[in-house]
C-alpha cells in the first residue's frame, strides 16, 4: 500500500533542455523511507501518464500527496494537478513546500485543493504527517506548517521547525524512487549518464535579485566531504554514474570545505575514478581566490564547468543589487581561469530597475569581454524578474512595478514575458534589447550546448546556432521571426510534453541494487 506520493510539477520551457531529478521531493522523502513507509513519485515532466500513475497510487490507499513549486509556472501545473487529486480523492492531505511555497506561504493557502503548506525545511515533515494521518497527533503538533482549521477559523501557522543543524544526520537520498533513465544533469559525456545534486543549503550573501537571500537569511551548510564522497560512490556502484552536477547556491559557503573537496575528488582520481563534475553557484571573487593549485587539482580530477553570477558589466548597477564584487574582479578571475580548461558559465541580467540603455550596453560589452579573453567563456542573460521576498523588490515596486495579487496570477507570472503583462518601468526600446540579447545568448556560443541534454534540444541547438552566432557577431537582431518559432515550441511542449518523450537515455544504466542506508 503506498504511504505518499511525492508529485513534480511541470516547470514550462525549462524542462524542454533536460530533466534534472527532483531534488527537493526526493530530499522529504529521505527520513520517511528510512522509517519504513512506502514512497512514489510521480513526475509528470517526464510522466506523459502521469494522471493515470497520480490515480493508480491514490487507489492504491495513499494519505499523503506533496507538491513542490517554485514561483512562475510550476505553480499552474501545481494547480492543475491538486485539483485532480482532490478530485479523485478529497480526503487525502495535500500538502505543498519548495522555494515559493516558502516565500509565500499564506498566498499559496489561496490553493482550496492545498491542505497545507510547509514554510521551512521539510525534511522531517512527512514522518509528523504520517503521524497526523495515523491518528497519533494533533494537526496543530506538526511544526513548520500552514493549515487550514474547519469551515471559518483563520489559517494556521505552527511552530518553526528547529533548522537542520547538521545535513549529514540526514539519510541518503532515496534516488531508488526515480528511474535514473529519465534525468539527466549536464552533457559532457554524451553517453555518460549524469546527475545533479547538492552538496550544500544557502549562501552568506545578499543579492538583490535573489530568493536564496530570503530562503537561508544569509546562511550557509554544507554535507561534510566524507558524505559527498560517499554519495559518489553510491551513485556510481549503484547505478555506474560518475558525472555530477553539483547544484549548490555557492559551494564555496565554506572556503576550507571545497578545498578538502577538490582533494577529495583529486585523490579519487588518482585511485582510477574517472568522474566528471561540475559547479553551478561559485562566485567570480571566490574564483579569484582559489589557489593556483586548486585549480589544477580541480581540471585533473573531472572538473568540466563551473557557472559564476556576474549579473552586470555596471557598477552602479552592481552596486544597486548589492553584488559585493566588481567588473575588475570578474575580469582577473576570467583571466585566472583562462589558462584552464574549465568551461565558465557567466551568467547575466538585463532590465533591472532604473538601469539605463547605457548601463546595459555595458553589461554587452563585459560579456563579449569575458568571451573573447578566455576561450571557455559563455555568457548566457537573463531578462530580470522582481519576484516577491526578494531583496531588490521593493525598488521594483517603487520604480512602478504592480505585482501580481493572486495566487493564480503568480501562476501566470513568466519569468520571460512579465514585463509585458505587468506594468513597470521598463521602455520598449529596453525591452526589444534585453529580450533580444537574452534570447540570442542561449544559442550563440557552443561551449553552452553541455547544458542542453534533452536530444531534441540539442538538434534543434544545432540547427539555430549558426544563425544566432551569425546574429551575436554582427549585432543584428533584426526580424527575430526565431522567437516566435521558440514560443510556439513552447506551447506544443506544455500541451504535449514533447521534449520529454525525447527525454529518455537510450544507454542503459546498471540496474539499481536495492538501497542500503
Ligand atoms: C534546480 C533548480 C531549477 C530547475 C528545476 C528542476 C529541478 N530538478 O528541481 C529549473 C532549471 C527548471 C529551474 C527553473 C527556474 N528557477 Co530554479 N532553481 C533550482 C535550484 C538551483 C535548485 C533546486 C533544488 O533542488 N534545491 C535543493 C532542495 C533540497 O531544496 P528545495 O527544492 O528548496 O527543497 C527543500 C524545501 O524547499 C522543502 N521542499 C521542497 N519541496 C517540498 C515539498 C513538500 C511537500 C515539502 C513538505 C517540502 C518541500 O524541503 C526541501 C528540503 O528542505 C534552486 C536554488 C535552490 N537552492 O533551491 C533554484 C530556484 C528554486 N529557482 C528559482 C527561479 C527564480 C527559477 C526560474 C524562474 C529561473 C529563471 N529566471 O528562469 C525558473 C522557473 C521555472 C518555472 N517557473 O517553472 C528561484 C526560486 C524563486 C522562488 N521564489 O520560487 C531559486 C530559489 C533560485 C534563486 N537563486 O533564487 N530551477
Ligand atoms: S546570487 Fe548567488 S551569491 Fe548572490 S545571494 Fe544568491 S546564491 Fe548568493
Amino acid at each position: 500500500m503506498t504511504d505518499i506520493i511525492l508529485f513534480m510539477p511541470k516547470c514550462g520551457i525549462w524542462d524542454a533542455m533536460g530533466v534534472r531529478v527532483p531534488g527537493g521531493l526526493l530530499s522529504i522523502a529521505s527520513v520517511p523511507v528510512k522509517e519504513g513507509y512506502k514512497v512514489v513519485l510521480v513526475d509528470s515532466r517526464i510522466d506523459i501518464n502521469w494522471e493515470e500513475n497520480l490515480r493508480k497510487h491514490l487507489e492504491d490507499g495513499a494519505k499523503v500527496v506533496c507538491f513542490t513549486t517554485m514561483v512562475g509556472e510550476q505553480i499552474k501545473h501545481m494547480m492543475d494537478a491538486s485539483k485532480l487529486v482532490k478530485s479523485i480523492n478529497p480526503k487525502v492531505v495535500t500538502v505543498l513546500g519548495g522555494s515559493w511555497a516558502q516565500i509565500y506561504p499564506g498566498m499559496c493557502m489561496q490553493d482550496h485543493n492545498i491542505d497545507l503548506v510547509c514554510y521551512g525545511d521539510g525534511d522531517y515533515l512527512l514522518t509528523d504527517l504520517m503521524d497526523y494521518c495515523n491518528k497519533k497527533i494533533k494537526i496543530r503538533d506538526v511544526k513548520g506548517i500552514y493549515f487550514r482549521p474547519p469551515e471559518g477559523a483563520k489559517i494556521t501557522k505552527t511552530e518553526p521547525r528547529a533548522p537542520i543543524e547538521n545535513l549529514d544526520e540526514l539519510p541518503r537520498i532515496p534516488w531508488h524512487l526515480v528511474n535514473m533513465n529519465d534525468y539527466s544533469a549536464v552533457g559532457f559525456r554524451p553517453d555518460n549518464q549524469s546527475v545533479a545534486l547538492v552538496t550544500s543549503r544557502g549562501c552568506q550573501f545578499r543579492c538583490g535579485f535573489c530568493s536564496i537571500v530570503t530562503l537561508y537569511k544569509q546562511t550557509w551548510k554544507g554535507y561534510s566531504v566524507q558524505r559527498i564522497m560517499d554519495d559518489l560512490a553510491f551513485l556510481e556502484k549503484t547505478y555506474g554514474i560518475k558525472d555530477f552536477f553539483f547544484m549548490d547556491d555557492l559551494i564555496t559557503g565554506d572556503f576550507k570545505r571545497y578545498e578538502q573537496l577538490v582533494d577529495a575528488l583529486h585523490q579519487a582520481a588518482k585511485e582510477g575514478k574517472d568522474y566528471n563534475w561540475s559547479v553551478a553557484g561559485i562566485r567570480g571573487d571566490h574564483v579569484l581566490r582559489l589557489k593556483e593549485e586548486t585549480l589544477k587539482k580541480m581540471v585533473d580530477s573531472g572538473c568540466r564547468n563551473i557557472d559564476v553570477g556576474v549579473e552586470s558589466g555596471n557598477p552602479r548597477i552592481l552596486k544597486l543589487i548589492k553584488k559585493d564584487t566588481t567588473v575588475d574582479v570578474i575580469r582577473r578571475a576570467n583571466k585566472k581561469m583562462s589558462k584552464y580548461p574549465i568551461i565558465i558559465k557567466y551568467t547575466f541580467m538585463g532590465g533591472f530597475p532604473t538601469e539605463t540603455e547605457a548601463e546595459f550596453k555595458d553589461t554587452l560589452k563585459l560579456r563579449r569581454i569575458l568571451q573573447e579573453e578566455n576561450e571557455y567563456a559563455t555568457a548566457p542573460l537573463f531578462f530580470y524578474t522582481p519576484f516577491h521576498g526578494t531583496p531588490l523588490y521593493p525598488v521594483a515596486i517603487e520604480q512602478g512595478f504592480k505585482p501580481p495579487t493572486s495566487l493564480h496570477d503568480w501562476a501566470d507570472f513568466n519569468y520571460n514575458t512579465w514585463y509585458k503583462d505587468y506594468p513597470c518601468w521598463l521602455n520598449k526600446r529596453m525591452i526589444k534589447l534585453v529580450e533580444n540579447s537574452a534570447f540570442l545568448s542561449y544559442f550563440s556560443n557552443k561551449k553552452l550546448s553541455y547544458k542542453y541534454t534533452n536530444p531534441l534540444f540539442a538538434s534543434l541547438f544545432k540547427l539555430y546556432y549558426p544563425i544566432a552566432k551569425f546574429r551575436y557577431d554582427h549585432d543584428f537582431y533584426g526580424l527575430m521571426l526565431e522567437k516566435h518559432a521558440a514560443n510556439l515550441v513552447a506551447k506544443v511542449n506544455e500541451k504535449f510534453t514533447l521534449f520529454g518523450r525525447f527525454q529518455k537515455k537510450k544507454t542503459p544504466v546498471v540496474k539499481a541494487e536495492p538501497i542500503t542506508q
